[in-house]
């Protein structure tokens, strides 16, 4: 076996799990202990401390969106992203940076605002700081699935895989992602996917929709 990914899961790993099941690869999938990110086993995978990363030809690569194009690049036959150079890979790639540099920075800031700052009074301005960022966020994440499946062309890309982690993550957000019926609309999609269905099962995860008390009408 020549590929193993690092995780978390219903982490941002699990976006390059998705596009590894839905490219149907022979990989390894080390779901990595939290308590163990500091560990020095664990900096010498992820130097950040943190997942996804990926081990391949000798080499460990991180940065979930880095993982995704070079699993599509080299196994994807280019099936699974739009071709370099055409006006929807340029999208393709506006879209996952986006979330990976804009949506996803708010989501550490509102889940761990401690890191940020020892006081409690600007930890909790830092949460609302956070929601603005996200209404602000996924308003546009939901402008680019009006009407669609996907978010590019008609079939999963590596965006769809890490706009579904962030929309299962949304759920627990001051508006969350059930009122952005875009959003909301392609999740369920997403999550009746094989590929998806297979990593939620792995990973030991699911939408929890119930649990933030279901889509508001
Ligand atoms: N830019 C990185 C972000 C990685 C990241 O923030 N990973 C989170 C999970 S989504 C993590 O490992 N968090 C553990 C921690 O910070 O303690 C990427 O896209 O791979």
């Amino acid at each position: 076996m020549t590929l193993k990914l690092y995780g978390l899961p219903g982490a941002c790993s699990m976006a390059p799990h998705i596009i590894l099941e839905q490219l149907g690869l022979d990989y390894e999938l080390v779901l990595v202990d939290r308590d163990k990110l500091l560990s020095p086993e664990h900096l010498a995978v992820n130097p950040m401390g943190q997942a996804p990363s990926l081990a391949t030809d000798g080499e460990l690569i991180s940065e979930s969106t880095a993982i995704m194009l070079h699993l599509t690049e080299k196994y994807g036959e280019g099936k699974i992203a739009p071709p370099p150079g055409s006006i929807d890979r340029a999208r393709m790639m506006m879209m996952m940076m986006f979330m990976a540099s804009q949506e996803h920075p708010a989501f550490g800031l509102w889940l761990r605002p401690f890191r940020f700052h020892d006081d409690e009074d600007i930890q909790k301005d830092l949460v609302e700081t956070a929601n603005q960022r996200f209404a602000q966020c996924f308003d546009r994440l939901d402008g680019w699935l009006e009407g669609r499946d996907w978010l590019i062309g008609d079939s999963l890309t590596p965006a769809d895989a890490l706009a579904f982690v962030h929309a299962r993550w949304g759920l627990r957000v001051a508006k969350p992602t059930t009122e952005y019926p875009n959003i909301w609309r392609f999740a369920e999609h997403m999550a009746e996917q094989p590929a998806v269905r297979r990593v939620m099962e792995q990973e030991g995860i699911d939408l929890n929709v119930e649990q933030y008390g279901g889509p508001k009408k």
